[in-house]
């Protein structure tokens, strides 16, 4: 109780000071930067003038939330996400507008070590991605899987090599805590949160949020907090983008991150999915046909071998990737889903 008192009262404080702080900035910079852009357009120039915006990395261990959490940040579902590890294999800017504010969520595959990117034949991405994220960032958000006992007592060793002394001067951290909505005992939580910010060798945070990527728990007042940290410059995204990749390649994502979760173990590891075909289609609707091509023909026959309850399992995975792909695009997606294997 005591520390959820202090950590609020720290909030309002820094929210105080960084709302003070825009605007002195905004101030000093104004003369100038009006004059320059008043002579291209005045309606521009009204509008540029007052744009903030903010890049945020989001680091964590493989499997921590990190693309679920995203999602939930930016309200719609462009970054795929599923039960099982390195479902995100590149980084991918998530985009969410809030009046004069750009927020941008830096989703990245979960950080290795060299060791595993080898034994488990990652793409270089794994290795890289991070970093180049880091190295753009205004501000990182440390995703911390709350509820996994084992991990969850210290900083993955993985994240704190990548976070070099000069990043660590430069730029200000923050821990998320998630998956609290599995924790029962919330006594628990509390004495992480203290453990992970007190112990002397680990990161200054300047703060600290419990959330439930999965429930939404705790989302808004991690967006409130960034929108406030936004600094202000013109944005880097048109208004209406929401992400740095094309639809085509959030389609053949989400329907690989549903293999994921439908197949068991290793299995959907070596499948090949590609996108054959995307169309626009009636009333702003959007119909694609994905391959999924299996190395073995008894792999293929899981998919598509019948069930009581729910058809196939092929059919299940396009019916589960057409939803979350409405949420994605806010628009009606058909899917064509064809399993390939050899003779
Ligand atoms: N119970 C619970 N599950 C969560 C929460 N956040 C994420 N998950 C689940 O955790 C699993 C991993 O989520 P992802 O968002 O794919 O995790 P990630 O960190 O992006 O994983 P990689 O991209 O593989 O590194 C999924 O099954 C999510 O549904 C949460 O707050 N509570
Ligand atoms: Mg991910």
């Amino acid at each position: 109780m005591l520390f959820t008192i202090e950590k609020y009262v720290i909030r309002v404080g820094s929210r105080y000071l960084r709302r003070y702080f825009s605007r002195t900035v905004d101030a000093t910079k104004l003369d100038s930067q009006t004059f320059i852009r008043q002579s291209d357009d005045t309606s521009t120039s009204i509008r540029r003038e007052s744009q903030k915006s903010l890049r945020i990395a989001i680091l964590g261990a493989p499997n921590a939330g990190k693309s679920t959490l995203v999602n939930q940040l930016i309200k719609r579902t462009v970054c795929p996400a599923s039960s099982k590890v390195h479902t995100t294999q590149t980084k991918a800017d998530a985009i969410y507008c809030e009046s004069d504010t750009q927020l941008i969520f830096m989703d990245t595959p979960g950080v290795v070590s060299t060791t595993e990117c080898k034994r488990y034949n990652l793409a270089n991405t794994f290795k890289n991605d991070p970093k180049v994220s880091l190295a753009v960032a205004d501000i990182v958000g440390i995703v911390q899987d709350a509820q996994n006992m084992y991990t969850r007592h210290n900083i993955n060793s993985n994240i704190l090599e990548i976070l070099t002394e000069k990043i660590l001067k430069k730029i200000p951290m923050i821990l998320i805590l998630n998956k609290i909505d599995k924790l029962k005992k919330k006594e628990v939580l509390l004495q992480l949160a203290s453990t992970l910010v007190k112990k002397k060798d680990s990161l200054k945070f300047s703060d600290v949020f419990m959330v439930s990527a999965l429930t939404g728990d705790g989302i808004d007042d991690l967006r409130t907090y960034l929108l406030d940290s936004a600094k202000p410059r013109d944005w880097q995204y048109e208004e209406h983008m929401y992400s740095n990749h094309k639809c085509e390649d959030i389609i053949q994502q989400t329907v690989r991150a549903k293999l994921m979760d439908m197949l068991p173990h290793e299995i959907p590891y070596s499948l090949k999915v590609k996108l054959e075909h995307f169309e626009p289609g009636p009333e702003d609707s959007v119909m694609a046909m994905v391959s999924v091509a299996c190395p073995k023909k008894n792999i293929a026959k899981l998919l598509l071998r019948k069930n009581k309850t729910f058809g196939n399992r092929i059919k299940q995975v396009a019916v589960m990737s057409e939803q979350e792909l409405r949420h994605a695009f806010r628009t009606p997606v058909r899917l064509k889903l064809i399993v390939n294997f050899p003779t």
